[in-house]
């Protein structure tokens, strides 16, 4: 594709960062606090609006129901909060995993009071959805089993269906659910929808608003996921994607920080699929699945969304026809050096122009480290959490 006719499409890409990718947040080890980081809803949105303010290009947040919504918070304002902002609510993620009564799974559990608070929760997540005017309900489950003969699996699969199908009609029309799978944690012997096949086949029995979500993270070692992702795309199964990088496993990394050409073969599938096939891509949901547990919050964000534009737009200049030539007459190094010439452009100065054009910042992340307002921010939530006699358990030094 042309580069003009690339950029244009960039206004389409839109990309909804996590009100947790925001918050203090660690690993099994221990958590290490950040005087700037959110702690409330409030200061979540305020976050998440200064990463749209300086990129452009986010403008939703995802929201985890309890982590975002206790008790107490009234949804509607939130989203007016939001929108009062300059965003909105995207994603609404139930939690079914954090409870205790969750030991044994959600959906899956042998315990019927386990599935009944399931059933509960995502009935007020819809609700919540409802109230904030979130179109897409996103499904992730810690449910599996730790040890050999545990669980009956087929049991298990079968209670998965069920709530699964009950949910996705108990949804108003225009919602989407989406599906996550992941092979292990915290389950390590078994999970429920451990793989893209799982969540396919749920999805598909669910009903016809459910889709597939691929969060990069999400596989084990040596997984082709772009393969998975033209596949579902062929199948009008993709709903959206957790955008993260890793080196080990479900490491919430930074997009692009390990391995950037594997996103790039990821996007290139998307605009092929489209391109080629005429696949309608459109309602495919970016989002974006990172814990940044060392990185500056905002920072590590804005970066995010301008490392997804540049491989994003990198794959939109791949000349689609040309590549067709070399696949049809199996002139294998030729199609390859199509991708890696794309892959390697300087799309920096192009990108730069294209959001002057738009009023945005030419370098967001520049022009976010200059501004101070992570020092402004991180004073302002030292005083207020000081007030509120706030520790975090540990030090904000
Ligand atoms: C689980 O690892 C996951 O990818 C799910 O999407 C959760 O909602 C999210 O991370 C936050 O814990
Ligand atoms: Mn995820």
């Amino acid at each position: 594709m042309h580069v003009d006719d690339a950029l244009s499409r960039l206004d389409r890409f839109e990309i909804e960062t996590p009100a947790w990718g925001y918050a203090d947040t660690g690993t099994r080890f221990g958590k290490f606090l950040q005087p700037a980081a959110a702690r409330t809803i409030e200061e979540k949105i305020e976050d998440a609006a200064t990463v749209h303010a300086f990129t452009g290009c986010c403008p939703r947040m995802a929201t985890h129901v309890l982590w975002d919504f206790p008790e107490g918070v009234a949804p509607a304002q939130v989203a007016e909060l939001a929108l009062q902002e300059g965003i909105r609510i995207g994603s609404i993620n139930p939690n079914l995993f954090q409870d205790q009564i969750y030991k044994y799974g959600s959906a899956a559990s042998p315990n019927e009071k386990a599935r009944e608070a399931a059933d509960a929760h995502v009935e007020r997540s819809i609700q919540i959805a409802r109230e904030t005017g979130s179109n897409v309900l996103s499904l992730w489950f810690a449910d599996g089993t730790n040890y050999p003969a545990q669980d009956d699996l087929i049991r298990r699969k079968r209670a998965m269906a069920s709530a699964l199908h009950q949910w996705h009609d108990a949804m108003p029309e225009g919602m989407t659910l989406l599906v996550e799978y992941k092979p292990f944690e915290p389950a390590f012997y078994h999970s429920d929808i451990a793989d893209w096949g799982m969540a396919y086949t749920f999805a598909q029995q669910a009903g016809a608003r459910a889709k597939v979500l691929v969060d990069t993270g999400h596989h084990l070692p040596g997984a082709n996921i772009e393969h998975i992702v033209a596949f579902l795309l062929d199948e009008g199964m993709l709903g959206g994607f957790h955008f993260n990088d890793r080196k080990y496993g479900d490491d919430d990394l930074t997009i692009g920080s390990i391995d950037p050409y594997a996103v790039f073969r990821i996007f290139a599938q998307i605009v092929l699929a489209d391109e080629v096939h005429g696949i309608d891509t459109r309602s495919i949901a970016y989002m974006i699945d990172q814990s940044h547990n060392l990185k500056p919050k905002i920072e590590a964000m804005v970066q995010t969304a301008v490392t997804a534009q540049e491989l994003y737009l990198k794959a939109l200049l791949i000349p689609a026809a040309r590549l067709l030539e070399a696949q049809a007459s199996t002139d294998i190094v030729g199609a390859e050096e199509i991708y890696r010439e794309a892959f390697y452009r300087h799309v920096r100065g192009p990108l730069a122009e294209w959001r002057r054009h738009r009023g945005h910042e030419a370098s967001p992340l520049e022009a976010y480290r200059t501004s101070g307002i992570e020092n402004e921010r991180a004073k302002i939530r030292s005083d207020r959490r000081a007030a509120e006699g706030y520790t975090g358990g540990g030090s904000y030094a």
